[in-house]
């Protein structure tokens, strides 16, 4: 059976966006579409330029991590975008796209969380990873590159041993297999949605009632990892800037910006 394509000629009669996804650089297979990403955008391309292959061969997490991205099983993918606001604001973008897949995948009747700040889970284990990176000047974003990975069509022995207590697909999930173009245009679209929203007026409501009313982490206890401690803590509240709201045992809050923690359940998921 021929493998289904995501080429932009494959998907583009089911796209409803303005301009998110309608500039599309297509792989069959690449080391990692944020690295490219990245040079197309320190090469001018517009607002809404998306990368995306059928495979990564070096597809790369936070901090130097890496992402496996087997062809034809999922969704590898880079949104290149240039708002005109402060950097310190970055984070808030990674929240919109977390929203955008969350309502995409609820969707298709699965029933998925966000684990603040970049993932999204399903039955405690990350389906969905998001990898932005940023270049920028003192207070102004020249581009942002927001790296979607999703795990739709793996079957169990498609992931690799060592994280197969915490990683899953949409398909070992809800027993079935995916349109992967369907549920791509379904991301773009609700992406551009709540992406203009914020950029019209900084409104990001429906994203943060998203992001609260579907968290795998409010209300739980939780430990927060930084460089040098790992600290347990109450995740209290998702801040109206994006940031996570945490009370430490000894009563002190603190308000934490992603690019400075990890946080991970004491359940034992990522
Ligand atoms: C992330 O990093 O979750 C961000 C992943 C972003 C991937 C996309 S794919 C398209 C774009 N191009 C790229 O090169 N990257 C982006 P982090 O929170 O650091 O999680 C990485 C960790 O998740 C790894 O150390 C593994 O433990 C685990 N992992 C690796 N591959 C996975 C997968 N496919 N599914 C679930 N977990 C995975």
């Amino acid at each position: 059976m021929k493998e289904e394509t995501l080429s932009y000629e494959d998907f583009k009669s089911d796209l409803s966006s303005k301009y998110i996804g309608r500039n599309v650089y297509y792989f069959d297979s690449i080391d990692s579409t944020n690295t490219k990403a990245k040079k197309l955008a320190s090469k001018g391309v517009s607002e809404g330029t998306v990368v995306i292959s059928e495979e990564q061969t070096a597809g790369r997490g936070r901090l130097g991590r890496s992402w496996i991205s087997p062809k034809h099983k999922g969704l590898w993918m880079s949104i290149i975008l240039r708002p005109n606001i402060d950097p310190i604001n970055a984070v808030k973008i990674t929240q919109i796209v977390a929203a955008a897949i969350h309502r995409s995948i609820n969707k298709l009747g699965i029933k998925s969380l966000i684990k603040w700040p970049n993932d999204i889970v399903l039955n405690n284990k990350k389906v969905c990873g998001i990898l932005t990176e940023m270049s920028a000047e003192l207070n102004r974003i020249s581009y942002l590159v927001i790296g979607i990975g999703i795990n739709v069509n793996l079957d169990e022995d498609e992931i690799p041993n060592d994280i197969r207590s915490i990683a899953t697909s949409l398909k070992i999930e809800s027993k079935n297999a995916i349109d992967r173009k369907g549920l791509l245009c379904s991301i773009l679209d609700n992406f551009e949605i709540l992406y203009d929203e914020f950029l019209e007026d900084c409104n990001m409501d429906t994203t943060l009632n998203i992001c609260r009313e579907n968290s795998a982490i409010l209300g739980k206890e939780i430990q927060v990892i930084k460089k040098d401690s790992c600290l347990c803590a109450k995740a209290i509240d998702i801040t109206n800037d994006g940031r996570l709201l945490v009370e430490y045992k000894d009563g002190s809050k603190e308000y934490l910006i992603s690019e400075e923690v990890s946080v991970r359940g004491l359940m034992g998921y990522i």
